[in-house]
């Protein structure tokens, strides 16, 4: 009777899953979500009416980078190149935040031909591309897709545009609550929840509800920016602080946890444009020695870093890279467990017999790399 019901029981846990997307604001829980979604053929994404809604999160993202993008080109006491963007700088800075929320206008906007001459000429000025080339970038919250989206920005003015599978992955949409999607994978159904992390949208939600495996996104590039809620706690002290709290969560020790390394495009894009030098004076980085910079050495120390952190031992985390280009097969990696592994064991404690001329006692010290002889002991 006994072995009848454990047998249900086990059969239970593995014809279910909860899976649950971890990871501080912007690092890429959405657009992976997304990923799983449009790996369905029954995902809402693949609905044209559904998509046709999005656009105008596409549309809002673009004025919003516009208005960040006087603010930024002001703040630097540059100038516009082209003589009409001073004009242009007037218009989309005194637009108000709610336009974001107003259909018609965004609409307007984008698909007059006034609002795309000033589209146009603000992207193709000088100035833009120094502001996103250069440090200043990181200053401010631009948002990662605007390269993309103006790439296709004659596709989405038309009149009859309806967003793309990879629009739907590029654009931004801060998360508010919690989403779910469910789907069957190899017998085994599964439920998909997407909550908001941004600092206000936190809310404790690992322990609302019992999950077989976390997903926790960290983004590579974090080093480079600053918080979203602030814009002055650099992304990494966030992420790793974040990191902290999650892994060793005690609703988490017995969980399946899967780091997802993020944003890797977005660093290897940005790559040339920074020194080794400079890196290493972004907070956190001070160590970073490789014998090249690239995503995988940088990568490596982050994962490092976060690693160090883990204070649940022993641990097996397994981690995968995935970003906005990467195949339908990352997600499937996901699911079956196709990992890059680490190992995460306690630190070794070791007993050291105290010298001669100190009272006899046994101290405990954590074995460091260094000679301990270089170390100076006093003793009360
Ligand atoms: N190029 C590129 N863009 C990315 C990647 N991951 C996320 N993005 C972009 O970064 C922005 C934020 O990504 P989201 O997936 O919405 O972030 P999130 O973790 O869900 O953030 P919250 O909902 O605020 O907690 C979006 O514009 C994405 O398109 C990536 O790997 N590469
Ligand atoms: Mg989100």
């Amino acid at each position: 009777m006994g072995n009848k019901k454990s047998l249900n029981i086990a059969q239970q846990t593995i014809s279910r899953q909860r899976i649950l997307l971890l990871g501080t604001g912007e690092s890429g829980k959405s657009v992976l979500y997304r990923q799983f979604c449009l790996g369905d053929e029954n995902c809402l994404f693949k609905n044209e009416d559904t998509r046709r809604e999005c656009k105008y999160i596409i549309y809002s993202g673009i004025i919003k980078f516009f208005k960040t993008l006087c603010l930024a080109v002001e703040e630097a006491n540059l100038k516009w190149e082209l003589a009409d963007n001073m004009n242009n700088s007037i218009f989309f800075t005194d637009l108000d935040d709610d336009i974001c929320l107003r259909r018609n206008e965004l609409s307007s906007i984008i698909k007059s031909t006034i609002g795309q001459n000033r589209i146009r000429s603000m992207w193709s000025d000088a100035t833009t591309q120094t502001i996103l080339r250069t440090k200043h970038k990181h200053a401010y919250q631009f948002g990662y897709c605007i390269f993309y989206f103006m790439s296709r920005f004659d596709v989405l003015v038309r009149e009859d545009y309806i967003p793309s599978q990879n629009d739907i992955l590029h654009m931004r949409c801060k998360t508010t609550g919690i989403t779910e999607h469910s789907f069957v994978n190899q017998n085994i159904s599964n439920s998909l929840i997407d909550v908001g992390q941004q600092r206000g949208e936190r809310k404790k939600v690992i322990h609302c509800f019992p999950v077989q495996k976390v997903i926790l996104c960290l983004a590579l590039d974090c080093f480079l920016e600053t918080c979203y809620e602030d814009n002055v706690t650099s992304r990494l002290t966030e992420q790793i602080n974040y990191f902290e709290e999650s892994i060793n969560s005690r609703f988490l020790v017995n969980v399946e946890v899967v780091l997802v390394l993020t944003h890797g495009d977005l660093l290897q894009e940005y790559l040339p444009n920074i020194t080794l030098q400079e890196i290493k004076c972004c907070g956190g980085m001070e160590n970073f020695d490789p014998k090249e910079v690239n995503v995988k050495s940088i990568a490596e120390y982050i994962l490092d870093l976060h690693l160090a952190r883990v204070t649940t031992y022993p641990r097996k985390i397994g981690y995968i890279y995935n970003d906005i280009y990467s195949s339908a097969d990352v997600v499937q990696k996901i699911l079956d467990n196709n990992l890059y592994y680490r190992d995460v064991y306690e630190p070794e404690v070791v007993e050291w017999d105290v010298p001669y001329h100190v009272p006899a006692k046994k101290l405990l010290f954590i074995k460091v790399p260094t000679s301990l002889t270089d170390v100076f002991f006093s003793f009360d």
